[in-house]
C-alpha cells in the first residue's frame, strides 16, 4: 500500500475524464497534432467552447454508481487549453463562452459524492509560445520550423508549468491524486520529442513542490522519476507489476473505444462484459483500473459512455455489498 494514501489501492476503480477543446471537433484528443493545426486555426474551438450541459455532479454520480472511488480530470491536455482560471495564461475556460472556472465545480461535485479528487496535467504544451516545436508538435512539418523556434525558451515554459501546478494544488483544497502526462517513448526520445524529458520539467523540483503543497497526494510515474504508482496505458499487464524485482502499485488506464477525448464517430466500444473482465483481471493482479470517458463539447456524457457506466453499475449492484448492500456507506 502507498503508506501516505492507503485509500488508493483500496479504491481499485476510478474514472478518467478527458475533456477540453478537442471535444468540439470530436475526433480524438490529439486532433491538433494529427491534423497539424496551427494555434490560430485551433482557436475556433476556443471561441466556441460553450458547455451548457456541464454538470459535474452528473459525472460524479455516474462514477459512484459504477463503483468508482475517484475521478481524474484533464486540467490541461497537450493542446494547452486550461479548464481553470489560471492567472498565468489567457488560454483558459474563463475567456471562452463558458466564462468561468470549470475546475472548482468539478472538485466540489466529487467531494459532495464522496469521491477522491484527481487531476491530470500535461507536461507537453502545443499552445505555449516557449514550448519548442519538436517531432510531435503540430507544427513539426512547417517550412519555417527554425524561425518558429527562434526565441522559444523552455526555461520560461518550465516556470509556467511549475506555476500552474502550484495554482492547481493551492486553490482547490485537498487534491488526492495527480497524473502527470508525458508519453515517454524510451529509445525514440531524441528524434521524437527533441530530447525532451525530466530536465525540461525539472522533475525533481516539480515533485518536491507537489509533495510540499499536498503531502498526502498520490502521484504517477510519468515525470521519469519514481512516483507512487506505475501507469500501464491501454494494456492489462500479465501479472502483478514489478520494478527491480519488487511488487509495485499500479493502475491501468483504459479507454471505452480507443480514444481518450470525445470521438463521436468511433463506434469501437468495448462491451460492458469486457470492461468488467478488465476490472476483475486488474484487481486479481493487485492493480487499479482507471476507465476513461470523453464528455462532449457541451459537457455531457455521451449516451454510449453513460450506457457503459450503467452496465457496470448493474454488475456492481449484484456483486458489491460495500457499495449497494444494506447499510452501504453513502
Ligand atoms: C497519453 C496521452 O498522449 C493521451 O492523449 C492520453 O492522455 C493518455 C492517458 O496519455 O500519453
Amino acid at each position: 500500500l502507498i503508506q501516505h494514501a492507503p485509500w488508493f489501492e483500496e479504491a481499485r476503480f476510478g474514472m478518467f475524464v478527458h475533456w477540453g477543446l478537442y471535444a468540439l471537433p470530436a475526433r480524438h484528443e490529439w486532433v491538433m497534432n494529427q491534423e497539424e493545426t496551427t494555434v490560430e486555426e485551433y482557436s475556433k474551438y476556443f471561441r466556441r467552447f460553450d458547455p451548457d450541459l456541464y454538470d459535474p455532479r452528473e459525472w460524479a454520480r455516474a462514477a459512484r454508481n459504477a463503483g468508482m472511488k475517484y475521478v481524474v480530470l484533464t486540467t490541461k491536455h497537450h493542446d494547452g487549453f486550461c479548464l481553470w482560471d489560471s492567472a498565468l495564461t489567457d488560454y483558459k475556460a474563463t475567456n471562452t463562452p463558458a466564462g468561468r472556472d470549470l475546475i472548482a465545480p468539478y472538485v466540489e461535485a466529487l467531494r459532495a459524492e464522496g469521491l477522491k479528487v484527481g487531476f491530470y496535467h500535461s507536461l507537453i504544451d502545443w499552445h505555449h509560445p516557449d514550448f519548442t516545436v519538436d517531432g510531435v508538435h503540430p507544427q513539426r512539418n512547417a517550412a519555417d520550423v527554425e524561425s518558429l523556434n527562434a526565441g522559444r525558451d523552455m526555461d520560461r515554459y518550465r516556470d509556467y508549468l511549475h506555476g500552474q501546478v502550484r495554482e492547481l494544488l493551492t486553490n482547490y483544497g485537498t487534491i488526492d491524486y495527480l497524473f502527470f502526462d508525458f508519453s515517454y517513448t524510451g529509445g525514440h526520445q531524441e528524434e521524437y520529442w527533441g530530447g525532451k524529458g525530466r530536465k525540461d520539467w525539472n522533475s525533481e523540483a516539480l515533485l518536491a513542490m507537489v509533495r510540499e503543497l499536498q503531502p498526502a497526494i498520490v502521484v504517477n510515474d510519468r515525470l521519469e522519476i519514481p512516483g507512487d504508482l506505475v501507469t500501464p496505458e491501454q494494456y492489462q499487464p500479465a501479472g502483478p507489476m514489478m520494478v527491480d524485482g519488487e511488487p509495485v502499485t499500479w493502475e491501468a488506464c483504459q479507454t471505452l473505444n480507443g480514444s481518450w477525448g470525445y470521438d463521436r464517430d468511433n463506434l469501437n466500444y468495448k462491451p460492458v462484459d469486457l470492461l468488467i473482465r478488465m476490472l476483475v483481471d486488474g484487481v486479481s493482479k493487485g492493480g487499479n483500473l482507471l476507465l476513461n470517458v470523453g464528455p462532449t463539447g457541451r459537457g455531457s456524457l455521451d449516451p454510449r459512455a453513460l450506457g457503459s457506466l450503467e452496465g457496470i453499475a448493474e454488475w456492481m449492484k449484484l456483486h458489491s455489498r460495500a457499495i449497494y448492500g444494506a447499510g452501504a456507506s453513502s
